[in-house]
């Protein structure tokens, strides 16, 4: 926990100071491993500015909230039943006014995050298959259809054929155009059809499919099940935590063989499948004598237009009119890892440092569109010449400072032109110290289920084969997909390099999205010789031999989806069971915060996959439920939540939990002769 300092003028942005109220704020170099972040946290202070790591300082969790079991579902509460002593000694006799007992209250909560997850990562999805529609009517001229052939092997999925028989017995290819109109009509459908399941759950593994219709747990539609679950949680309804988690399940798997893979696919169709690509992370990406644009959020849809309006020559050009070398365009959280992995853009940094980028001095526009935004950079850009500037509809800030200019789809060019103009004018306004810190890394981003497939499919036998054989040979011991946020309540990145240091050590190979991804970036871990330094000898021969990192950036939060789909292509490759749950695999999410973290987790776990979640989790105040999603899960769907807050614990569960799958593989032994040929070979060149 980060030591307290105290400075004698820190202050909201906006608000004089009260000498006689000195506020608590954080020691830089305890709440953040990463360098440029430190440099950062201490340039505010100095400003007088505070950040969300002084903040978290000065206000504290409430001790009962955190344990789950606060219920404010009706105007009879809150009801608050903290875990006591007793509770866990004797019956629990815990109960809120109308006798909610605190599993029902912590399920209850529980599903609710699930929902708005789940509603977060589908309505994105859902924004994207409507931009889809309108290209497909020819109603969009700005979008294209950029990758036809990932177009024609979804399409398939939905039920859409991709070709036509004449009547005289020829096969012919159907018009693009015509199946992308049937495949946009289908998709657009999942949010709201009124009979039958999700297409795409059939995407999944035979035995995963059969499980969850044995559960009953088929998402109808993406809507749904998400309406459900307001329903279900209002005051007097669904009283039965298992029954609560079972639509949990449901809304959940929605969302990952649904809406945030719907949203990946099309987004895919519409900007290109990512391939590997060479890029740099961290604030020292930004640029003094370029205008600098910071676009955060999670949807690409503008922002693949403000890349191709910032890299166009008419752009370029306007900005060296007004005295700068040219445009800088930066990433923060999920839209940052969008355009990286599509054009290889640089993240400036995770999902806590958006305040720092505009505290350089040298931010000309943020932009910003959905999801994981705080309100307080308006009061950060406050200070400094920044335009933060709002672009969806359904996401504007208070302040009046904060300029909304409303993206549309069907002028989409037009728009992310007006934006970076704005930026460009707004160059020469920079008006305090500008201070960018140095610090920044290589990586290669951009990896997928198709580029795996590329690196590591056998030559001869395509696929995931290679990958499977060296699992099965044992010099990669296992998968581990570490993804998610960061977390004010714990040190800015430390647990999300310290579990994937110690996963590639012991030759777990890493798949990484959203925050984590860009952390990984940022510590250079996203480099084919990292391999050497920090994998053990089996994984690092396998990176050395195909030439990729040890940790694969897979993107954003919505290509989770990605994982599921690289996980079904491990097991039909053969050799290492029949469904995910028998994969030595595991999942983390070491420094999560938001609701979407808890919707991932859950279908993470219903596909089979144990997930460990670090920094706090949200039912330990109802051990009855938390026991059920720890333990009982697994009976059903094969995979389970676990919790630990201490990454190297964290990681050696995840790495327990591979070789107890390995074992029950068979393929125990094979990793034991493979660490023999390494010793037998290091002796050989001692
Ligand atoms: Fe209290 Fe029950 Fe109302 Fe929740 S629903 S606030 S437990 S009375
Ligand atoms: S951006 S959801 S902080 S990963 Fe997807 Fe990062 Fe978590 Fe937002």
């Amino acid at each position: 926990m980060a030591e307290e300092t105290k400075l004698k003028k820190v202050v909201v942005a906006d608000k004089e100071p009260k000498a006689e109220k000195a506020a608590k704020v954080a020691d830089p170099v305890g709440a953040s491993i990463d360098i440029a972040t430190q440099q950062m946290i201490k340039r505010a202070q100095e400003l007088g500015i505070d950040t969300v790591f002084d903040r978290a300082e000065a206000m504290k969790p409430c001790n009962i909230g955190i344990q789950g079991t606060c219920c404010k579902n009706c105007a009879m509460g809150p009801c608050r039943l903290p875990l006591t002593k007793s509770a866990g000694d004797g019956p629990d006799e815990r109960k809120g006014l109308c006798g909610a007992t605190a599993n029902t209250i912590a399920a209850r909560n529980f599903i609710r995050m699930i929902a708005g997850g789940a509603a977060a990562h589908s309505d994105h999805g859902r924004g994207v298959a409507e931009v889809f529609m309108a290209v497909a009517q020819g109603e969009s001229h700005d979008y294209k259809i950029k990758d036809v052939n990932k177009l024609l092997a979804i399409a398939p999925h939905y039920g859409v054929e991709t070709t036509v028989k004449t009547e005289d017995g020829q096969v012919l290819d159907r018009d693009v155009n015509e199946i992308a109109l049937e495949v946009a009509q289908k998709a657009l459908d999942e949010w709201g059809k009124a009979e039958g399941e999700l297409f795409y759950l059939k995407r999944a593994p035979q035995p995963l499919y059969e499980k969850w219709k044995k559960a009953g747990v088929l998402p109808r539609n993406i809507d749904r099940e998400i309406v459900e679950i307001m329903h279900r949680t209002h005051m007097g309804v669904d009283q039965d935590y298992k029954n609560l988690i079972k639509q949990g399940t449901r809304a959940a798997l929605a969302d990952g063989w649904g809406g945030s893979m719907i949203a990946t696919d099309l987004q895919d169709v519409l900007f290109g499948t990512p391939y590997p690509l060479q890029s740099e992370a961290n604030l020292g990406i930004m640029k003094e004598d370029h205008v600098n644009i910071i676009i955060h959020g999670h949807e690409p849809i503008l922002s693949e237009m403000i890349v191709a309006a910032a890299q166009s020559q008419e752009m370029i050009d306007y900005a060296k009119s007004v005295g700068a070398k040219g445009i800088q365009l930066g990433g923060i959280c999920c839209t940052g890892n969008e355009i990286l992995q599509r054009h290889g853009v640089p993240p400036a940094g995770t999902y806590l440092q958006q305040e720092l980028a505009i505290i350089t001095g040298a931010c000309d526009a943020m932009v910003v569109d959905i999801q994981c935004v705080f309100q307080n950079l308006a009061n950060v850009a406050k200070c400094f010449h920044t335009k933060l500037i709002t672009t969806h509809r359904i996401a504007r800030m208070e302040q009046e400072n904060v300029i909304h200019i409303e993206f549309d789809e069907h002028h989409a060019m037009e728009d992310a032109q007006r934006i970076v103009k704005m930026a460009i004018e707004n160059f020469k306004n920079r008006k305090a110290e500008v201070m960018i810190p140095r610090t920044k890394a290589t990586q290669i981003a951009g990896f997928g289920v198709e580029s795996i497939r590329y690196h590591l499919g056998g030559t001869f036998r395509g696929d995931y084969y290679t990958l499977n054989d060296n699992i099965i040979n044992g010099r990669i011991r296992g998968i581990a997909g570490v993804v998610g946020c960061n977390n004010a309540r714990t040190r800015h990145n430390e647990a999300h390099i310290t579990i994937v240091k110690e996963l590639i050590k012991n030759d777990v190979i890493v798949l990484t999205t959203g925050c984590n991804g860009i952390a990984c970036a940022m510590e250079g871990l996203l480099t084919p010789e990292t391999a050497a330094v920090f994998c053990g000898p089996g994984l690092a021969e396998v990176c050395e031999t195909v030439g990729i990192p040890p940790v694969l950036h897979m993107g954003s939060c919505v290509d989770n989806s990605r994982i599921l789909l690289a996980a079904t292509e491990v097991v039909k490759a053969g050799g290492l069971g029949n469904d995910i749950c028998d994969l030595p695999a595991a999942g983390s999410a070491p420094e999560w915060m938001s609701e979407k973290a808890i919707s991932i987790g859950q279908y993470f776990v219903a596909s089979g996959v144990y997930t460990v979640f670090g920094v706090t989790f949200p039912t330990s105040g109802a051990p009855v439920f938390q026991n059920y999603l720890f333990n009982e899960l697994e009976k059903i769907y094969g995979g389970k939540w676990d919790f630990e807050p201490d990454p190297i614990k964290h990681a050696h569960k995840m790495i327990a939990h591979i070789d107890k799958k390995r074992k029950a593989l068979g393929i125990d032994k094979a990793r034991e002769r493979v660490l023999m040929d390494m010793a037998d070979r290091m002796k050989l060149s001692a």
